[in-house]
């Protein structure tokens, strides 16, 4: 009976994560088409990324990253969908942290294991402010598409049940990290940060904690104000 189930659940792993490895905390989507691009930069997403402005879907030294909130607030939290483009013999990360310099940041991580045909898989660890030590997480991870060509990792994925209260308590901000690094046999070598993020509103990426774009409709409203009156003046 025990070795049916085993084998019943070994089959199901298989046909869900044909090419991944992962771990409980983590499930990978079906398909493993992954699309990342510039649409909705800044309208529907926040996007972070070197070189300035670089687009993933044509320059393979882009390292980019984008994050965009759900519309929905669930219990446990906001539900972002990440995605995550780049260039590396390693590994390539996307973090979230309230602040790059303290506490921990939470790394997800996608990997390319070039001793296995650029094999792709995917690790959540936690990063040591000070130490920039990586320990394991069990971040939960939904949806992981990851796809490995040449030397550009390209991944996706969602992360449910935002906890920043760990890290920081009653703070909705958050700043995304990206960077990248080695892989050192089993393990991951050093994380080195490329960039980091002003910080956003968990619950709304495209938008500064301070709602800035409520600012900006506000002055928009404005000039549109000005510029009619200018209009009937004249
Ligand atoms: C996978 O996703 C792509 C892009 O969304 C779509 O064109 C394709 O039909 C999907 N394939 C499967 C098997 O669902
Ligand atoms: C851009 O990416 C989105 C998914 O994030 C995808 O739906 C869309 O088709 C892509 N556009 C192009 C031109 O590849
Ligand atoms: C890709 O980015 C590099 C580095 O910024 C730049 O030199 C190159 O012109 C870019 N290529 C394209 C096709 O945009
Ligand atoms: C990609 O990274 C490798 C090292 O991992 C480097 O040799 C190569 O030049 C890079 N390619 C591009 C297009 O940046
Ligand atoms: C991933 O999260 C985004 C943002 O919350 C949501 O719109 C999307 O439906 C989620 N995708 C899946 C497959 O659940
Ligand atoms: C971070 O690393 C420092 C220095 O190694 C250590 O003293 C501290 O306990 C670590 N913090 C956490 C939260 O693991
Ligand atoms: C967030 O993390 C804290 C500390 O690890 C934990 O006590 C709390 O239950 C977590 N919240 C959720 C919603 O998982
Ligand atoms: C990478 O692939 C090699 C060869 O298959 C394997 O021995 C090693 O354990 C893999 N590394 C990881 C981190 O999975
Ligand atoms: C974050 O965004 C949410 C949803 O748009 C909004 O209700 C909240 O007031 C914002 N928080 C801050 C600190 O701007
Ligand atoms: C320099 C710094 O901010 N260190 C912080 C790193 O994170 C630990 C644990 O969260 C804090 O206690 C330190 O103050």
């Amino acid at each position: 009976m025990e070795r049916v189930l085993i084998l019943l659940v070994a089959t199901v792993v298989v046909f869900v994560a044909p090419g991944v490895q992962g771990t409980a905390h983590l499930s990978f989507a079906v398909n493993g088409t992954v699309l990342i691009n510039r649409t909705g930069c800044g309208v529907s997403k926040f996007c972070l990324e070197t070189p300035t402005d670089c687009n993933p879907a044509e320059n393979s030294t882009c390292l980019f990253g984008s994050a965009l909130a759900g519309t929905t607030m669930a219990p446990s939290g906001t539900e972002l969908a990440l995605q995550l483009s780049g260039n590396s013999s390693g590994y390539i990360a996307l973090g979230l942290t309230p602040d790059a310099d303290q506490g921990i940041t939470q790394l997800f991580v996608c990997i390319q294991n070039s001793s296995d045909n650029g094999r792709f898989f995917f690790r959540t660890v936690d990063r040591n402010n000070t130490s920039n030590g990586l320990t394991p997480s069990e971040t939960r991870v939904r949806e992981i598409r990851g796809t490995v060509t040449g030397d550009i990792i390209r991944c996706e994925f969602n992360v449910t049940n935002v906890n920043v209260s760990n890290i920081r308590m009653s703070q909705d901000t958050v700043r995304i990290i990206l960077g990248s690094g080695p892989l050192d046999g089993a393990n991951l070598g050093p994380f080195a940060v490329a960039l980091t993020s002003r910080p956003l509103n968990i619950s709304n990426m495209v938008d500064t904690a301070a709602g800035s774009a409520l600012q900006s409709h506000a002055v928009l409203l404005l000039l549109s104000l000005i510029t009619l009156s200018v209009l009937k003046a004249a």
